[in-house]
């Protein structure tokens, strides 16, 4: 058997997994603080949450959404802290794009040089090995190493254990969390136990790590930080003084990053939007944008509660046409089309046969609740208006303020998204006047909203009056692509 030495490539794989890990972990915290429940049941029914990390009570005496339960995490644990979940997921996904590419390099090298003998249990005889290492352990002793390996048994088995199970099991739960890859392949998800179970999942495999680097650090301490992490270092040990002073200078450029990486989103997420935007859209496009929905859920998952997310229009005219059942709505359909229309909802109804589908909806917070849905499919209107060539992005506009009608929003002014017309003719793109077989209710998005089933919830406007064909949106809003890129920093597409 060749020598299972430190080779060059081990060391830097190592240390950049250690950078790359912990954005992972201060950002998975990031997201996590929007929505700081965990479930089983992919309702997410307020109350029926097995795990909570916010000490907000919410009242049901008057209407709250889920930005209501929004939680505020200090940056020492959240990157970049300060409930900037735009942010935090655009550092969770350029993060995970880095350390699958350090994991991949190292997986392939591992086996490309012989070295994942370290990680092979030649005998059951490990098994009782290691469980004799922890009594070792655990009466302050150190266990002997195996034979001809620079591992004891129990070291060998857990690291076995993280690079081949743990950090795999990672990326496959937090892919059954992409709204377009839950929308496409329905049994991936259920595979897991439904979306919520893969998001509980996802969550105790990030407490695997941390318990994994805790005892892994206190480990250095045990056999020698200075002789492990020349190994780390240099390869070999020599110059334990040397080794600890690198350690530590490594150590203070990791925290540097996140300091940096802190600094920068506080001072400037624009343009952390616009950086890391552009990495994570190379693979989002390339293999997400495709995707097509295909989500058929049985009737009897019908979430009884569907949550709510954004309040809706407080404006007296709105108010006046909710009580007359939206006879006085219109919706203008118009920008760069070759025949703009007005339609009522009558009109508006009769445009196509009803269109119902029964899906999963992903808002970007980390909840789900399971809809049906009934309207006219979004290609039919787009076939009737027919966009100019110029056309490249439909704009959707909503009734509502959130000047007046979500003071506590990060911003103010009319909500809207815009979408890529390439998308319009996607299957399950519905513009929803129902909703489980009865007319929309007001705060599901009255008389109109949109459904986008490969998109997290953000997307689908609700209280739509408008829809515009333009050819850039540079001039809407701050010009980001919709209300909620513009103001709290998401990305404009939504496919994770
Ligand atoms: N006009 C408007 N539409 C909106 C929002 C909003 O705040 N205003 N919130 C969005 C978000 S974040 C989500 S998750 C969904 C929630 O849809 P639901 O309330 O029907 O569950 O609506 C989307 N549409
Ligand atoms: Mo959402």
């Amino acid at each position: 058997m060749m020598a299972l030495d430190f080779p060059l490539w081990l060391r830097i794989d190592h240390w950049l997994n250690v950078l790359f890990l912990t954005l992972l972990l201060r950002s998975g915290f990031e997201i996590l603080s929007t929505h700081a429940k965990l479930y089983w049941h992919d309702d997410s029914a307020p109350g029926t949450e097995w795990a909570r990390f916010t000490r907000k009570v919410m009242t049901t005496d008057k209407l709250y959404d889920t930005l209501d339960e929004e939680e505020d995490y200090h940056p020492l644990i959240a990157l970049p802290g300060r409930s900037q979940l735009g942010i935090g997921r655009h550092w969770h996904f350029g993060a995970v794009i880095g350390w699958m590419m350090v994991g991949l390099s190292y997986y392939i090298l591992l086996f490309a040089t012989g070295q994942w003998h370290r990680y092979w249990p030649y005998s059951w005889s490990i098994f009782s090995e290691a469980w004799n290492d922890i009594v070792t352990y655990l009466s302050f002793n150190l266990p002997p190493l195996l034979p001809g390996e620079p591992l004891d048994a129990i070291q060998k088995l857990t690291y076995a254990g993280v690079i081949f199970i743990l950090a795999p099991f990672q990326i496959l739960t937090g892919a059954a969390q992409s709204p377009a890859i839950a929308a496409r392949f329905p049994w991936y998800v259920r595979m897991f136990g439904g979306r919520q179970a893969a998001r509980s999942l996802h969550f105790l495999g990030l407490l695997a790590f941390v318990v994994f680097i805790a005892i892994h650090l206190s480990m250095l301490f045990f056999w020698g930080w200075g002789r492990l992490t020349a190994l780390m270092i240099f390869g070999t040990v020599r110059n334990v003084y040397w080794a600890t002073a690198s350690s530590l200078v490594i150590i203070a450029v990791i925290v540097a990053v996140h300091v940096a990486a802190t600094v920068w989103s506080q001072r400037s997420p624009a343009s952390v939007r616009g950086v890391l935007g552009a990495v994570i859209s190379v693979p989002r496009k390339g293999l997400l944008r495709r995707l097509n929905s295909r989500q058929d859920y049985p009737a009897h998952m019908l979430s009884p509660q569907h949550r709510v997310n954004g309040k809706p229009p407080t404006a007296e005219h709105y108010k006046v046409m909710a009580v007359h059942d939206f006879v006085d709505w219109r919706l203008r359909v118009g920008g760069l089309v070759e025949q703009p229309v007005t339609l009522d909802l009558d009109e508006l109804r009769a445009l196509s046969e009803p269109h119902t589908q029964r899906v999963l909806h992903n808002c970007v917070q980390g909840w789900t609740s399971i809809g049906e849905w009934t309207g006219v499919p979004l290609g039919t209107l787009v076939d009737l208006v027919r966009p100019l060539p110029q056309a490249r992005y439909v704009c959707f506009m909503s009734m509502q303020n959130n000047t007046t009608d979500e003071p506590s929003a990060d911003g103010g002014g009319q909500f809207y998204e815009v979408f890529d017309l390439k998308l319009a003719h996607k299957p399950q793109m519905l513009l929803a006047y129902a909703m489980n077989g009865k007319p929309l209710p007001i705060q599901h998005g009255a008389p109109l909203r949109l459904r986008a089933e490969t998109q997290v919830g953000f997307k689908m406007a609700k209280w739509i009056n408008q829809i515009e064909f333009v050819d850039d949106y540079v001039h809407i809003g701050k010009g980001r692509g919709g209300w909620r890129e513009d103001n709290v920093y998401y990305g404009m597409d939504g496919e994770i």
